[in-house]
């Protein structure tokens, strides 16, 4: 039952139950996944609608906002907002904050992890102990990732925590960034094919959207060596994942290690059959310190929108 002195958030998909909780305990929250009817309640209630809170995957879609006459705020849980038509949002005055800074050593934890699990075996090796075929032969070789070439592409906190991580690999660490960093020590490149060229690992750590999406197309894998790696840890739209499966498939680069797809939480069954890939259901911040913290986050930001003060995370 709606409390009229209490703001009304719309929560657009499952977020963890203590930031459920906490929203409950302070505003009129709605759930959009869970209504039977949603276009019908946007047109009903969605003027009621001050704040929204979505997931940096899912974002919120226009069509949504449309209803959304009186909102001033959308909270992401996450630092994407790719999900977001951000052109719309300031066009109607609607503030962004996402959870900025929280989510960072995670991140660059999973892409480390992908990497090692991807050229050590890890998952391959795992299964092999559990089939019981190390009693009948020898463990595969894995490639070695000490000293190796590291690319990354995308050069934010996120591709800065992954290269600090390497740089403990004795890693050769080289990037491209949309913008120029004049005050880190590792080699800037100017493209991203020529980055793909040298590295024995390229890992993706840059924001999704229209402006880079494809951004590592069949060009970029072909120019890749043979023995190489791609580690996503970003957005699935960065990838042609067609052109991926088909390099994958030729043997054209040595492997992929995945925590995020195109068309999630589809994942192509083509992919699915390859055994030189990882795959990881978009994890990369899925701690239970982290995933807290980003709750703490965006009821922060709520807190602040609804008393007038400036967001802490805003964009
Ligand atoms: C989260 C993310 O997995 O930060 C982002 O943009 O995609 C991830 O950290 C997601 O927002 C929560 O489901």
């Amino acid at each position: 039952m709606t409390d009229s002195n209490r703001p009304a958030v719309l929560l657009i998909a499952s977020v963890p139950d203590a930031l459920i909780q906490r929203l409950n305990a302070t505003y009129t929250l709605y759930k959009l996944y869970e209504q039977t009817e949603p276009l019908a309640f946007l047109a009903q209630t969605g003027h009621e609608i001050q704040a929204v809170v979505t997931r940096g995957d899912v974002g919120v879609s226009d069509a949504v906002l449309e209803n959304l006459s009186n909102v001033g705020m959308i909270a992401v849980f996450g630092v994407g907002t790719d999900a977001i038509n951000l052109d719309y949002t300031r066009q109607k005055n609607i503030r962004i904050s996402i959870t900025s800074g929280v989510l960072t050593n995670d991140v660059a934890d999973m892409a480390l992890g992908l990497m090692l699990s991807g050229a050590r075996n890890l998952c391959s090796g795992d299964r092999f102990v559990r089939e019981q075929q190390w009693l009948k032969q020898a463990p595969s070789l894995g490639v070695q990732v000490s000293g190796k070439k590291l690319g990354i592409v995308g050069m934010g906190n996120i591709g800065q925590a992954i290269a600090r991580r390497a740089a403990a690999f004795d890693m050769d660490i080289a990037y491209v960034s949309r913008t120029e960093k004049t005050d880190l020590p590792w080699r800037a490149v100017t493209s991203v094919n020529a980055l793909a060229e040298q590295s024995d690992f390229l890992v993706i750590a840059a924001s999704g959207g229209a402006s880079t999406r494809h951004l590592i197309d069949a060009n970029v894998i072909a120019a890749m060596p043979e023995h190489a790696w791609l580690i996503n840890v970003a957005r699935g739209s960065l990838v042609d994942e067609q052109a991926l499966i088909t390099a994958l498939q030729n043997k054209q680069i040595a492997g992929a290690a995945l925590d995020v797809f195109a068309e999630e939480p589809q994942v192509p069954e083509a992919l699915l059959a390859l055994d030189n890939v990882v795959l990881q259901p978009h994890v990369g911040s899925a701690t239970h310190e982290t995933r807290q913290r980003m709750g703490d986050v965006v009821f922060a930001n709520l807190d602040a929108f609804f008393h007038q003060r400036p967001l802490p995370n805003g964009l």
